[in-house]
């Protein structure tokens, strides 16, 4: 069956390369709230087994409020949009999973391999599919040394020019914070504070700096959503979810597990995409599964968010756009 296209030109819907689920072809058709989900977070971001766990567990809570979950991956040459059991299984426990941004995605999918996409890839994907929402822990950004390894992650690009509304907790403490925002100023991606006008720091509350812009409620999101629609604002909007004080990591432990992390990754020369998936990993091991519990949550979080969301940007009616 083929799907008429969502973006004018648009021929992902027709090749067999790209394969959107029945259920968010569905909800595409209808026009009720869809959410997209990365699976690096997945794949490269959470230990096994709770990595299995936690991708069903953020699908359920999309789906309990009301929306379509559609967690994108790449397996053996096929681009999925929406994974059912067997797929999200495969992502969680497959060895031959690759991190995948954008610039990879084509000869991954030439070659019939399986990767797990990035914020940058799954935004990508996500847009080409005709989705709106996504939700994810927290955004890659500008390294620590970026000074001296030049090292900023292709998310910040891709959500220059893709007009996703991305639900996190801010980008990951793991990243100079201060130049990250400065990037994201600088590649016109809107930032909004979720009943704050702090921004969050991912395993923290409070990265330390302020952010401009907040919104109160979701519904004050599809708002602005709609406007940017009428505009033509071709980047993305972030949406910063902090998590409540209580449930965050706590700051102590966690500068001295960064500090730690960080040296490690030095020491044992650890560059390029390989740097992010290290120092979660880190900070899993040295927390003994505190900074897991704290991401799961994150990412719980933000997905129920997203969905809330969604649903209040597809009530708004998807024949106004
Ligand atoms: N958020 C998490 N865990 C993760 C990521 C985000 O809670 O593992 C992933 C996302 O896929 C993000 C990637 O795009 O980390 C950033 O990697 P890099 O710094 O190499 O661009
Ligand atoms: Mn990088």
């Amino acid at each position: 069956m083929t799907v008429s296209a969502p973006v004018p030109g648009n021929h992902a819907f027709d090749s067999d390369l790209f394969v959107v689920a029945p259920e968010v072809r569905q909800a595409l058709e209808d026009g009720t709230a869809v959410v997209a989900l990365e699976s690096t977070i997945i794949s490269h971001g959470l230990p096994r087994p709770e990595n299995l766990r936690v991708a069903a567990e953020v699908e359920d809570i999309v789906r309990s409020r009301g929306a379509t979950p559609a967690t994108i991956a790449i397996l053996d040459g096929k681009v999925l949009i929406g994974l059912d059991d067997s797929a999200l299984d495969q992502v969680a426990n497959r060895d031959d999973v690759v991190k995948v941004s954008v610039r990879d995605i084509a000869t991954l999918v030439a070659r019939c391999g399986s990767g797990a996409t990035t914020v940058a890839a799954t935004s990508h994907l996500a847009s080409l599919a005709g989705l709106r929402v996504f939700a994810t822990g927290g955004l890659g950004g500008v390294h620590r040394q970026a000074r001296d390894s030049w090292d900023e992650s292709a998310d910040l690009n891709t959500l220059a020019v893709t007009p996703m509304t991305v639900v996190c907790s801010g980008v990951k403490s793991i990243l100079d914070v201060g130049a990250t925002l400065e990037r994201l100023e600088t590649l016109n991606v809107g930032v909004l504070g979720y009943a704050t006008n702090r921004f969050p720091g991912f395993y923290l509350t409070d990265s330390g700096f302020p952010v401009f812009w907040s919104a109160q409620d979701a519904a004050a999101v599809a708002d602005i959503m709609k406007v940017r629609d009428t505009l033509r604002i071709p980047s993305a909007l972030v949406v910063a979810n902090p998590l409540p004080e209580s449930e965050q990591l706590d700051p102590d432990v966690h500068d001295h597990v960064l500090e730690e992390g960080l040296r490690l990754a030095s020491a044992r020369n650890i560059t390029g995409k390989d740097v992010t998936p290290f120092l979660l990993d880190h900070f899993h091991r040295a927390t003994h599964g505190a900074s897991l519990i704290v991401n799961e949550q994150i990412i719980v979080r933000n997905a129920e968010l997203a969905a809330r969301i969604a649903v209040i940007d597809a009530g708004a009616g998807a024949d106004d756009r």
